[in-house]
C-alpha cells in the first residue's frame, strides 16, 4: 500500500446554513480529488463539520436543545449538503465524534508533557461573537472596536497558553524555503507579511465556567479546549482513526490503535482553505505540527470569496445565492461548471444571475449541448449509429488539450483546466460548420468524407467526456451512456485519441443542457 493523495477542505461552522462559499470551496477540492483519480491515484478526500464553541452552545440553547442534539440535526443538512453537491469524499468528520476527540486530548497532553504550554491569567478584552481576544492594536482611531467583533467584554480569567512566538523565525524560515507551500504567491506574501509583526503566544483553552461544548482538557478539568485548536486536529484526527502510523507514531496513544484498515495518509497534499481562515492554516498549524513532531502539509490553496451582485452576502439582507436552488433549477452539473469556470483559485469573485446564465446558455448549452447533440444526432441519422472507420483529423487539437487539461489539473488550475477543454468544445464546433456534416449527406459522392467527419465528432463528444468528468461527473457519464459506452468516463488515461470503436452502436442523443428562459437577472 502507497501513501494516498490527501485532500481537505475547511471544516463548516455547523450552525447557519450552507451557502456559495462553502458549495465552491467543496466542489473545487472535489474537481482536484476526482483529477487525481482519474490520473491513476489513490486518494482520500476529507470534508466535515466544525461544531464546538460559544456560538454552537448558545444556538443549542435558544433553540432547547442539547448541543449534540442540535449538532445532529444540521449535520444531517450539511452531509445532504454534500450529496446534493455530488462530492466525492472519503470520509466526512465532524468534530464532536468520539474518534476526533480522542485524538485532540492525546495532542494535548503530549504537548502539555513535551512543555508546550503555560497557565497565565488574561486580563482585557473578548469578542463574544468571534470568540476571540482583543488587544489594543485591534481598536480602531476612535477606541471602538470593529463592529465585526459584535459584543466586545472585558474578561479577566486563567487560561492555557501555547508557546506559538518561540517558533515564529522557523516559519518564517520554512516559508521562505517552500515558495509553494501557500498557494496562490499573493497569499504567501500576506503571510509574509503578518510574520514582520510579532506573534502573541495562543490561548488554547476556555474556562468550562464560560463554555462547556468543547473538548475538555486532559490535564485540567477546569478548562476545555478552544475551537481552533480543536479545529485544526481534524486533519490528523482521521488518519488517525484511519490507522495511518505517521501519526499514531507520535501520539503514543495505545488506545487510539483501531482495527481498520491503515492507511497512509499524512502529510496532507493540499489543504482547500478561503483567505480569511489563512492564518490560521499558514502560521498557527504548522507550529502545532511541529510542535507535535509531525511533517507540514504539502500545499495550502487558498482561495479568494464570493460576492453577490458586487456585494457581501448577508442573510440579514437577503443578498444570498442559495446553492440547493441552482441545483434545484439548473441542475448540479451547471452549477459546479460555473462556480469552477467563473472564479479562479485566488481571486475574489462575484454571482450575478445573468453571468450564471449567460454562460449556461452560451458554454453548456449551446456549446458543449449541442456539440454532443448534433455529432450523436447526425451519426444516428446518416449511419444508423454506427460509428464508422477511425479518422483523425480533429486528433492533434485533442492530443494538445488533454496535455494542457492535465498539466493544468497538476497544477491545481482547475479554471484554467476548463478554459482548455472549452477550446476543444469550440473547435468542434466550428468543424461541424465547416465541413457541413448535413450538405455532405445529401451527396452519395462524399459518403466517405462524411463517415471521416461523423468518427471525428463522435470521438471528440467521447474525448470531452473523460476530460470533463473531474468537474461534471453526471454530464460525462451521460455523454458515455449516449454514446453507448458501459465503462464510466473516470479515467484520464482514456482521453486518448482513437478510444471509440469501429462498427460499435451508439444510444439515444439526448440534450444535455436543456435550453431554458432566462428572464431573471
Ligand atoms: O471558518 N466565499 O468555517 P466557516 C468563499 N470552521 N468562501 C467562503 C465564503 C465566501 N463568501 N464564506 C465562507 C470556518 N467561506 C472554520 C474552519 S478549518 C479547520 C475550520 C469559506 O463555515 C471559508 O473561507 O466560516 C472557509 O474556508 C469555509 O468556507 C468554511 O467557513
Amino acid at each position: 500500500m502507497s501513501k494516498r493523495f490527501y485532500l481537505t477542505t475547511a471544516i463548516d461552522y455547523v450552525n447557519g446554513q450552507p451557502h456559495l462559499g462553502h458549495a465552491y470551496e467543496k466542489i473545487v477540492t472535489d474537481v482536484l480529488a476526482r483529477a487525481r483519480r482519474s490520473l491513476g491515484e489513490e486518494v482520500f478526500f476529507l470534508t466535515g463539520l466544525d461544531e464546538h464553541g460559544q456560538k454552537v452552545q448558545q444556538a443549542a440553547l435558544d433553540s432547547g436543545k442539547t448541543p449534540q442534539a442540535y449538532c445532529d440535526e444540521l449535520a444531517a443538512i450539511w452531509q445532504a449538503f454534500g450529496k446534493k453537491l455530488n462530492l466525492s469524499n472519503d470520509d466526512f468528520v465532524r468534530t464532536s465524534e468520539p474518534r476526533h476527540k480522542a485524538v485532540v486530548q492525546a495532542i494535548l497532553s503530549r504537548l502539555h508533557a513535551a512543555g508546550h504550554f503555560y497557565k497565565s491569567k488574561y486580563s482585557g478584552f473578548y469578542s463574544l461573537k468571534e470568540e476571540t481576544f482583543l488587544t489594543e492594536k485591534d481598536r480602531r482611531p476612535d477606541g471602538t472596536f470593529d463592529p465585526g467583533y459584535g459584543e466586545v467584554v472585558q474578561l479577566i480569567e486563567d487560561n492555557y497558553y501555547f508557546k506559538l512566538n518561540a517558533h515564529q523565525q522557523w516559519l518564517i524560515d520554512y516559508l521562505e524555503a517552500n515558495p509553494e507551500f501557500i498557494q496562490p504567491a499573493q497569499r504567501r506574501n500576506e503571510v509574509l507579511g503578518l510574520l514582520k509583526h510579532e506573534l502573541e503566544d495562543l490561548c488554547i483553552t476556555r474556562p468550562l465556567g464560560r463554555l462547556n461544548w468543547g473538548i475538555p482538557l486532559p490535564f485540567d478539568p477546569d478548562f476545555v479546549t478552544w475551537v481552533w485548536f480543536d479545529a485544526l486536529v481534524n486533519y490528523v484526527s482521521v488518519p488517525a482513526a484511519h490507522a495511518d502510523k505517521a501519526v499514531l507514531s507520535v501520539l503514543d496513544a495505545p488506545e487510539l490503535e483501531t482495527q481498520n484498515p491503515a492507511l497512509e495518509l499524512w502529510p496532507a497534499d493540499i489543504h482547500v482553505i478561503g483567505k480569511d481562515i489563512l492564518k490560521f492554516h499558514a502560521a498557527y498549524w504548522p507550529v502545532m505540527l511541529k510542535a507535535m513532531g509531525l511533517p507540514l502539509p504539502k500545499i495550502i490553496l487558498a482561495h479568494g470569496w464570493w460576492q453577490k451582485d458586487g456585494e457581501k452576502m448577508s442573510k440579514t439582507t437577503g443578498n444570498v445565492v442559495d446553492p440547493v436552488a441552482v441545483i434545484d433549477e439548473w441542475g448540479v452539473d451547471a452549477f459546479r461548471y460555473y462556480v469552477v469556470r467563473e472564479l479562479d483559485i485566488g481571486p475574489d469573485g462575484n454571482w450575478t444571475d445573468s453571468g450564471f446564465q449567460a454562460r449556461y446558455s452560451a458554454e453548456l448549452a449551446n456549446g458543449l449541448g449541442n456539440l454532443v447533440n448534433r455529432s450523436l444526432s447526425m451519426l444516428k441519422r446518416y449511419r444508423n449509429g454506427l460509428v464508422p472507420q477511425r479518422h483523425n483529423e480533429l486528433e492533434p487539437e485533442a492530443d494538445q488539450v488533454v496535455r494542457q487539461t492535465i498539466s493544468r489539473l497538476r497544477a491545481n488550475q482547475p479554471q484554467g483546466a476548463l478554459q482548455a477543454i472549452w477550446s476543444l468544445v469550440n473547435r468542434a464546433n466550428q468543424y461541424v460548420d465547416q465541413t457541413a456534416p448535413f450538405k455532405l449527406a445529401k451527396d452519395p459522392a462524399k459518403a466517405a468524407r462524411l463517415d471521416e467527419v461523423l468518427f471525428n465528432l463522435a470521438e471528440a463528444s467521447r474525448v470531452l467526456a473523460v476530460l470533463l468528468w473531474p468537474f461534471i461527473p453526471g454530464t460525462a457519464e451521460r455523454i458515455y451512456s449516449q454514446l453507448g459506452l458501459t465503462e464510466s468516463p473516470d479515467q484520464l488515461k482514456n482521453a486518448a485519441w482513437g478510444g471509440l470503436p469501429v462498427g460499435h452502436r451508439i444510444a439515444e442523443p439526448a440534450a444535455l443542457f436543456p435550453k431554458k428562459e432566462t428572464t431573471k437577472r
